[in-house]
């Protein structure tokens, strides 16, 4: 790891001590406070009026019980979350994810993450992030609506269209988000559309809502590839998971002219050379919800590997698009061996800090979520926009709106890692530019 100057070390230290135990908030805090060297030489007054120490400790962190009753009647207890980290640039905003994982660390670290993403998007929302160790996997649709009415029973006190707007993440999506809002529709006797995104397109959703992030990851890389006079044309790529982010990232891959020849699921993952068949990937996962091995059981030509890493499979171009810490710094090696170009995280935090040296070594380009995953939140705020006017925009519409903002981020990214001394890292431009936005809100709204 490099070696933080000494009021950032500081800050780091501090950060250690109040906060025990939280391993993935403190690697988030640290990969951005490595970037900051630069920005806190030349600009004392972001360290003199303390802005990086009340950046790193939430504005209100909400920690409830969930209550609920399974299909056999036994009743059920599980933890919900709600961090507010950052309202310094517009309400607090970030999904909900129900893992069984889940803890305060993890929400943390997601929600500190948020805040520079979304201040990256140049949109008016501040950052937050939520969920629960409910674990949604092999539950029925009732036990899911009754954990989601439970959930919402105590996180409604606290959310509201000005104040706090969830959407989804890791379990959560629009099954979850209807019966949430539904909950939400009924204990306050309003409807209000813009106290949650991702909804249904028949109930206040916006359309390309569930492809931004995906979408949003692979436009990222296409300017990137477009800086260097390339494109998808002809790519090989990985993508790990199989959820919401993989599916559409591969989808968007696809329509650009790239093969997505794998993608994984936690227990392991399956290789088409040929690529991906999409629409069987949406039916096994998104229709069946079943695991990715029943892909490679229907699909010939299809192999499955049970456990074992992805991030094997050779490519031109990786999508890390599952969880955080999934490719370490040996997977990074074999990327690199394979003559990997490009990684962009579509996950959170999916790259390990020992990965990222590695491929900041190697001359391998890399693109840090809080960028390249930034077009699902902003996607989210382009639904409040919506619901903000009772309007509702055509998919083609909304996806020049998306594409847009990734080339708007990806530019922001470029010229913050110019100014900055650090031409062409995107990770220290998308650090520097989503905090600088952020850190003037803050001088200019006082101590608070
Ligand atoms: P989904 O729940 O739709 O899919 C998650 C995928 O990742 C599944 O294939 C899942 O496999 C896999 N996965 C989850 N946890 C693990 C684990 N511990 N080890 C291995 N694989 C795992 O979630 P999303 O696609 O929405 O989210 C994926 C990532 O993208 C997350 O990091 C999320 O924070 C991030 N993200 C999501 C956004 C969104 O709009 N949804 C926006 C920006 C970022 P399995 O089914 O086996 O658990
Ligand atoms: O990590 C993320 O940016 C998300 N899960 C999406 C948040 C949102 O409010 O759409």
């Amino acid at each position: 790891m490099p070696i933080l100057d000494e009021k950032l070390g500081d800050i780091y230290d501090e950060v250690l001590r109040r906060n025990p135990g939280e391993d993935e908030f403190h690697q988030a805090v640290r990969e951005v406070l490595d970037s900051l060297g630069p920005v806190v030489a030349k600009h004392p007054e972001y360290t003199d009026a303390a802005v990086i120490r009340r950046l790193c400790e939430p504005e209100r962190q909400i920690i409830f019980r969930v209550p609920w009753v399974d299909d056999s009647g036994a009743v059920r207890i599980n933890r919900g979350f709600r961090v507010e980290f950052n309202s310094a640039l517009g309400p607090y905003k970030g999904g909900l994810r129900f893992h069984p994982t889940v803890y305060l660390g993890i929400v943390k670290f997601l929600g500190f993450e948020q805040i520079f993403k979304n201040s990256l998007t140049g949109m008016p929302i501040g950052g937050g992030k939520g969920g629960s160790d409910f674990d949604p996997k092999g539950r029925s649709d009732g036990e899911v609506m009754r954990f989601c009415q439970a959930f919402m029973t105590e996180l409604y006190r606290h959310i509201g269209e000005h104040t706090d707007v969830p959407a989804g993440d890791i379990g959560v999506g629009g099954r979850e988000i209807g019966y949430l809002f539904g909950q939400y529709k009924r204990i306050t006797n309003r409807y209000e559309s813009g106290v949650l995104t991702g909804k249904g397109l028949t109930w206040g959703g916006s359309q390309v809502r569930t492809e931004a992030t995906g979408y949003g990851t692979v436009f990222f890389v296409e300017e990137m590839l477009k800086v260097r006079g390339d494109s998808f044309d002809g790519k090989k790529v990985v993508v790990s998971g199989s959820g919401n982010v993989a599916i559409y990232a591969a989808e968007k891959v696809r329509q650009l002219g790239g093969t997505v020849i794998a993608c994984s699921d936690s227990n392991g993952y399956v290789v088409d050379e040929h690529g991906i068949d999409l629409d069987l990937l949406k039916e096994v996962k998104e229709k069946r919800r079943a695991r990715i091995s029943t892909y490679a059981e229907t699909r010939s030509g299809a192999r499955y590997v049970e456990g074992g890493s992805v991030w094997d499979v050779p490519c031109d171009i990786a999508l890390p698009c599952a969880t955080q810490n999934e490719l370490n710094g040996r997977d990074a090696a074999v990327l690199i061996d394979n003559g990997c170009a490009i990684v962009a995280e579509g996950a959170n935090m999916p790259c390990t800090p020992d990965a990222v040296r590695l491929f900041a070594e190697a001359g391998v380009l890399f693109a840090p979520g809080k960028a390249a995953n930034a077009g699902g939140v902003a996607t989210s705020a382009l639904e409040m926009q919506q619901n903000a006017s009772r309007d509702s925009w055509s998919f083609d519409h909304t996806e020049r709106r998306l594409a847009d903002i990734m080339h708007g981020i990806h530019d922001r990214c470029l010229e913050a890692a110019d100014r900055y001394g650090k031409p062409g890292n995107y990770l220290a431009g998308a650090n520097i530019a989503g905090f600088i936005q952020v850190a003037d809100a803050m001088l200019a709204l006082g101590v608070i």
